[in-house]
């Protein structure tokens, strides 16, 4: 399929269908055959966490972390395949239980810090400027544990300690209100420009915003995606879907909501996303019903909407869409787009 974007997913978006009521269901797949299948489905690279491509991160010196990654990428270079990105994994070791970079613990601050720089080291490795810091559990689950605004503090000297570490890096941060944590400090774009706008190198801060995520939210993904691109800051988005307020379901991209997906494609194609070599994340999961055999469905599907939505947006009509302004006739229009989804 045609498309003026770049694709990419993670490896954990393959995976065995782990739930909290549910052990896995499927195989474990090994990295190689992943990288192996994205290649053939059409995506152009992958995402990484930090110890997707070290796994054994912990336990290795700076300098085997960096010869591991080294190796994964010659495994990438194989497939054709570019990383997108790498993220520190902050919410698995038990150092992160109460957060990472907002712990209230100094040891477990310090292991944060650690695993981010160690995630820019392979990031250099595997030739990607982006490092993407999902806040997991930066926030609180018992509010009166933690002054917030010293908090919000620490959030910001952390990521200006990752910028002074190495000064070509990005870091894009991705909002989400909640889930692991209850109440987040960085919920929505609005303050993920905030938090780039007090570090010391603004230019290098900005954001991924994970359609889901807008939703749990309570927000529309596609204002919230050109709340960055007015800021110039959409560094990576993350299509996928959600029905409404409930546990993080990471939907294949169209699935509930046609109509905002399409929105989303409108806005990132209306403002030429990608010509900065950004690139589209499918951070999709397959239901845990999916066999093994079918497993990389959701991100074909994924991607398969997301290209017919280009169509859809390049057939929109613009002249119909100015005069239904002028009249201020909005029903017109709604229907309009309507009818253009469904025909
Ligand atoms: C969590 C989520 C993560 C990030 C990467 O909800 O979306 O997979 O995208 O750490
Ligand atoms: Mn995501």
């Amino acid at each position: 399929m045609e498309s003026r974007f770049r694709f990419t997913a993670g490896p954990w978006n393959v995976n065995e269908g782990v739930e909290a009521f549910g052990p896995g269901v499927r195989p474990e797949v090994p990295i190689e055959e992943k990288f192996k299948k994205f290649a053939e489905i059409g995506l152009s690279g992958v995402q990484f966490h930090d110890d997707d491509a070290v796994p054994d991160i912990n336990n290795m010196t700076e300098r085997q972390i960096i010869d591991y990654a080294k190796d994964m990428k010659s495994t990438l270079d194989k497939y054709g395949l570019v990383a997108e990105f790498v993220a520190p994994r902050l919410w698995m070791d038990p150092r992160t239980t109460d957060g990472g970079f907002t712990s209230n613990s100094k040891e477990d601050y310090d292991f944060a810090m650690w695993r981010a720089k160690r995630s820019i080291d392979i990031a250099r490795a595997l030739g990607s400027k982006n490092v993407v810091l999902w806040l997991a559990r930066e926030g609180t689950l018992c509010a009166e544990s933690k002054d917030p605004v010293e908090k919000v503090g620490k959030l910001i000297d952390s990521i200006n300690e990752m910028l002074a570490y190495d000064e070509n890096i990005k870091i894009l941060i991705e909002s989400k209100p909640n889930e692991p944590i209850d109440r987040s400090y960085c919920p929505t774009i609005g303050h993920v420009m905030a938090l780039s706008a007090a570090t010391k190198d603004p230019a290098r801060v900005g954001a991924v915003l994970e359609s889901a995520h807008a939703i749990l939210a309570g927000l529309d993904p596609a204002n919230e995606m050109a709340f960055a691109l007015k800021f110039g800051k959409l560094g990576s988005v993350h299509l996928n879907d959600q029905n409404g307020c409930r546990y993080d379901q990471d939907k294949s991209f169209g699935a509930e909501s046609l109509r905002s997906a399409f929105n989303q494609i409108k806005v990132l194609v209306d403002h030429n996303y990608g010509a900065g070599g950004e690139m589209v994340g499918l951070d999709v999961k397959a239901m845990r019903t999916q066999h093994p055999d079918d497993q990389y469905r959701h991100i074909q599907n994924s991607m398969k909407v997301a290209c017919m939505l280009e169509e859809k947006v390049a057939r929109f009509d613009r002249e119909f869409q100015a005069r239904c302004i002028a009249e201020r006739n909005y029903e017109k229009l709604e229907m309009y787009v309507m009818e253009l989804l469904m025909s």
